[in-house]
């Protein structure tokens, strides 16, 4: 697992060099927004069932579908695997968010993630809009909490559909 820094100092050291001019400037970048990083995931923590709930509520409004019969939400069990699914998106977020790098995403939550979907049976374009409903709720709650700038957030929720839908769907 990697985050800003080990990242650069990995690809410094492979190249056996010390940091240059734009190693300092990623470096100042990642610690300038440090404090906005460590705020972003203090309104997550503090709101993070309530952002589960109110995100899942949105998606099954909008794709009542899924939670009818024949619905791969549809049964108690797994409604609560679908919610515990979003529960894992929007805290491997957090911590992707803090280590400014997505490195924790690949290695934790997107290895293998497609084919377990797949093979289950779990339908990715709408678990991918869950994820989008998500960031937008959790943009709301940072900006609430204070942040003006709050495109910084946008990241591991992007990174994760991304990947997600790549070579699917
Ligand atoms: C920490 C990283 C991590 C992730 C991401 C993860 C996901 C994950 N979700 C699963 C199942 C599931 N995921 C869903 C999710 C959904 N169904 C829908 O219709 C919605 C679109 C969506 C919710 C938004 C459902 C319903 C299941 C159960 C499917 C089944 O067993 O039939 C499974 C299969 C095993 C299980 O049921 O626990 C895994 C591994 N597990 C992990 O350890």
């Amino acid at each position: 697992m990697r985050d800003a820094v080990t990242s650069l100092i990995k690809n410094y050291d492979v190249a056996g060099r010390y940091f240059d001019r734009n190693a300092i400037d990623s470096l100042k970048t990642y610690f300038e927004s440090g404090t906005a990083r460590v705020k972003a995931a203090a309104a997550i923590n503090s709101n993070a069932a309530s952002l589960v709930k109110q995100a899942s509520v949105k998606l099954f409004e909008e794709q009542p579908e899924l939670i009818r019969p024949g619905g791969n939400a549809y049964t108690t069990r797994r409604y609560a695997a679908c919610l515990r699914d979003m529960d894992y998106y929007l805290r491997y977020a957090t911590y992707a968010l803090v280590a400014g790098n997505m490195n924790v995403l690949d290695e934790r939550v997107l290895q293998g993630l497609r084919e377990t979907y797949n093979s289950l049976g779990v339908p990715i374009s709408p678990t991918v809009y869950g994820i989008q409903i998500l960031k937008d709720m959790v943009k709301e709650q940072v900006a609430a909490a204070g942040l003006i700038d709050t495109a910084f957030v946008d990241e591991p929720f992007d990174y994760m559909t991304r990947e997600l839908s790549e070579k699917d769907i």
